[in-house]
């Protein structure tokens, strides 16, 4: 471990440890977590103004020195450069790598921090190895408090970049593991692979968050005080729901204005979304992979903004007769046990993707890695992640984590509860769209015989799609003339 004064291991004489363009606030912690860690940090900001406060302000002396044009931070530079970009996602990065080009050589480095879209990341690093520049999109997640003292941080891309990075990214980030002590940083993968990462970390983080909702609303129909649902909340973080968003849930129930009210209570019921929920679905839907439950918390967000609609609906549109809530009778076990199933088969639909992924991009993921990069530092860090990464260090090969001896256990004993919750809420009219998605999709997904023959003999019927038999080898396709002479089935070599 490094600290202020001393050097890092990384440095060499001719300059400065590290570059960094974009001092909105992520840059700015992130200036001062590498200052702390003993880096040399060189920083430029499009508006000079924000570069000149953040130094006069920061209390790492020379440690963080500010510059007036790229081309001077660059030139600070030690080689191979080493340049963290943290600005807004989108164009602006294509627009700030190409003012930086001209200035950089052979070998340098641009890590992409922000929460780029990993086709984009995959573009940047061919464009970029043109010019014999090393890309990295690096995933970063933690907010400002995490990108202060220690977020975690998912790079991928150019992989000769790696030993020039490694150390200074893995001093940076969060640590984890029994002794504290293992970085929440690691290689991805080539490519987009590390913003890929991030961006299903994300989609598992509106699920995540979703489901807390779900918890809340059905506590509060129940008639539970905020106090009293902070309490909840906070001794679900004692044990197997301990995280961070169940953590922050309770703090934020227990939290009153000035004037006594409860802060909850004044929030405007619309969620917002910057949009890394979507991408997570349309990549998982592109991939061929039910993450529903993502995408019901992408849906439930977008409900929520329909304010005025909504409301003129409850006027509009009947519950059931007997009064949504009155009849709600769920225990806090249930109630738990229902996000704990719900957070289970959520997280075992994003590492479906991301097996998915690794195969059709060949990026060769290691899926107990990834989960070990969760365990600290980001948004979704919680006790469980441990427990996916004993997994696949168990069974590397393991074909879906929902058949691992620890989730079938943990499912056996929790989808009881997430049941009664379903059937609960859903008859006295509450909507819990992440649960509810949860249980169909484990209903379905332990059903061997499941009512898709019909699907394939309407599609038959209408587009001679043909269909596979079960009283034939797979592979052989079928077509059977529905409407014609008795139905008969006719064998032969067509493409479905
Ligand atoms: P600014 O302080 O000059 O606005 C997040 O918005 C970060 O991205 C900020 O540091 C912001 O710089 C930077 N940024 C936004 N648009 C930019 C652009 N077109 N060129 C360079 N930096 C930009």
């Amino acid at each position: 471990m490094t600290d202020a004064t001393s050097p890092s291991p990384e440095r060499s004489s001719d300059g400065r440890d590290v570059g960094l363009v974009g001092l909105a606030v992520m840059g700015q912690n992130l200036v001062l977590n590498l200052a702390e860690h003993g880096y040399r940090v060189s920083v430029y900001n499009r508006t000079t103004e924000t570069t000149d406060e953040f130094v006069a302000r920061q209390e790492f002396g020379d440690h963080i020195v500010g510059y007036e044009t790229i081309e001077q931070m660059v030139a600070s530079l030690s080689r191979p450069r080493r340049i963290i970009l943290l600005v807004k996602a989108g164009v602006v990065v294509d627009k700030v790598i190409e003012s930086l080009t001209p200035f950089l050589d052979d070998g340098d480095i641009i890590i992409d921090g922000g929460n780029s879209l990993y086709t984009d990341s995959t573009r940047r690093q061919t464009a970029l190895a043109d010019h014999g520049i090393h890309f990295v999109g690096a995933g970063v997640s933690g907010g400002e408090e995490g990108a202060r003292n220690g977020p975690s941080i998912m790079p991928g891309g150019a992989s000769q970049a790696w030993p020039h990075i490694k150390d200074m990214l893995q001093a940076i980030s969060a640590k984890a593991g029994p002794g504290q002590d293992e970085p929440c940083c690691d290689w991805v993968g080539p490519e987009g692979a590390g913003h890929y990462v991030k961006m299903i970390h994300n989609g598992i983080e509106y699920g995540d968050m979703q489901v807390l909702a779900e918890a809340y609303a059905l506590m509060s129909a129940q008639g539970q005080s905020n106090s009293e649902m902070a309490t909840t909340f906070d001794q679900w973080n004692q044990g197997r729901l301990k995280s961070y968003l169940v953590e922050i849930t309770s703090e934020i129930l227990a939290h009153t204005d000035d004037d006594g009210v409860s802060t909850i209570d004044v929030i405007l019921d619309a969620a917002g979304q910057k949009g890394t929920g979507k991408w997570t679905v349309i990549s998982a839907m592109e991939l061929g992979q039910p993450m529903m439950l993502v995408a019901e918390a992408v849906g439930a967000r977008m409900v929520s903004s329909f304010v005025e609609t909504r409301a003129q609906a409850q006027q509009l549109l009947p519950g059931p007769t007997d009064g949504a809530g009155s009849d709600l009778e769920l225990t806090l076990d249930d109630i738990g046990d229902a996000i704990y199933a719900a957070k289970l088969i959520s997280y075992a639909q994003g590492f479906m993707t991301l097996d998915a992924a690794s195969s059709e991009f060949e990026w060769n993921l290691d899926l107990g890695s990834v989960a070990k990069l969760w365990r600290a530092g980001c948004i979704i860090r919680a006790v469980f992640l441990d427990d996916i990464a004993r997994a696949y260090a168990e069974q590397p090969d393991l074909e879906n984590l929902l058949f691992d001896p620890f989730f079938v256990d943990a499912l056996s004993s929790a989808v009881g509860g997430l049941r009664r919750t379903v059937v609960a809420a859903t008859a006295a009219g509450l909507a819990v769209p992440a649960y509810a998605s949860a249980l169909t999709f484990y209903d379905g997904f332990r059903t061997a015989r499941g009512s898709a023959n019909l699907i394939q003999a309407q599609r038959d019927y209408f587009g001679a799609h043909t269909y596979e038999r079960l009283d034939k080898p797979r592979g052989e396709w079928f077509h059977t003339d529905w409407v014609g002479s008795g139905g008969a089935a006719v064998s032969g070599s067509y493409s479905a």
